[in-house]
């Protein structure tokens, strides 16, 4: 479902493609000035007249108000319609960029326990409580971006879009009796097999299963 910024384009240009038209051959500005001021075929020129005409074309102007507004309308459930089809790619983008701050850290190749202590805090996983466990992984993006091509395994939660790969990590726990704001990590580097969740077309990370 993920969409990129090209059918939102689309859908803008289509909008604004459609309303110059309706502007041009059904403008409401001369329609008001036909309405108001136009009769070709006068039955009178009195106060008869006046009085008919007066209430013949009145009522009109909510149409004409109408009107005016619809190319207006028109446009604004375009781009409501856009926005609706950027959402899930907005949203899967944002999941990524957390997985990036949560998860990877391309400095370093691997962390000690200060180096989990001051990491943890950095990427904001020590605000309202200590996250007990977290991995950092030291892989080129790339690498990390492979990872979602390989074969579909199922994830903890039994869906199916999990896939695994070896890199090299930091995984920091936390160190009993620990409390925000000074979490306390133990930390322990090595090479071994990650398990990730991906989400959209391209796929990319948005959860760190193992
Ligand atoms: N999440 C879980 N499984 C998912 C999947 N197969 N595809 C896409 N997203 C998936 O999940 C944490 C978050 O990951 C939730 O937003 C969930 O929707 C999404 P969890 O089940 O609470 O796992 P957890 O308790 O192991 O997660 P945390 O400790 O918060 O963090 P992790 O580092 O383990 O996972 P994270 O990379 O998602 O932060």
């Amino acid at each position: 479902m993920a969409m990129g910024v090209g059918p939102l384009l689309l859908v803008f240009m289509l909008g604004l493609g459609l309303t110059p038209p309706t502007l041009a051959q059904d403008s409401p500005t001369y329609k008001q000035f036909l309405n108001q001021h136009y009769d070709p075929r006068p039955s009178g020129r009195n106060s008869k007249y006046c009085e008919k005409m007066m209430e013949r074309r009145g009522p009109s102007d909510i149409l004409m108000a109408l009107q005016r507004t619809h190319p207006l309308l028109l446009l604004l459930l375009l781009t409501l319609l856009g926005l609706g089809l950027i959402q899930p790619s907005y949203g899967q983008h944002a999941m990524y960029q957390r997985f990036l701050r949560q998860h990877v850290d391309l400095q370093v190749t691997s962390g000690d326990d200060r180096y989990c202590n001051v990491m943890m805090q950095r990427r904001r996983m020590t605000i309202r409580q200590c996250k007990p466990f977290n991995t950092f992984i030291h892989e080129d993006i790339g690498n990390i971006l492979n990872i979602c091509n390989t074969s579909n395994i199922p994830c903890k939660n039994g869906r199916m879009n999990c896939h695994e790969g070896v890199v090299q990590v930091t995984d920091c726990r936390e160190t009993g009796g620990s409390s925000v704001p000074n979490c306390r990590y133990r930390a322990k580097s090595s090479t071994r097999r990650i398990v990730i969740a991906c989400e959209g077309n391209p796929e990319v990370p948005v959860h760190m299963d193992k």
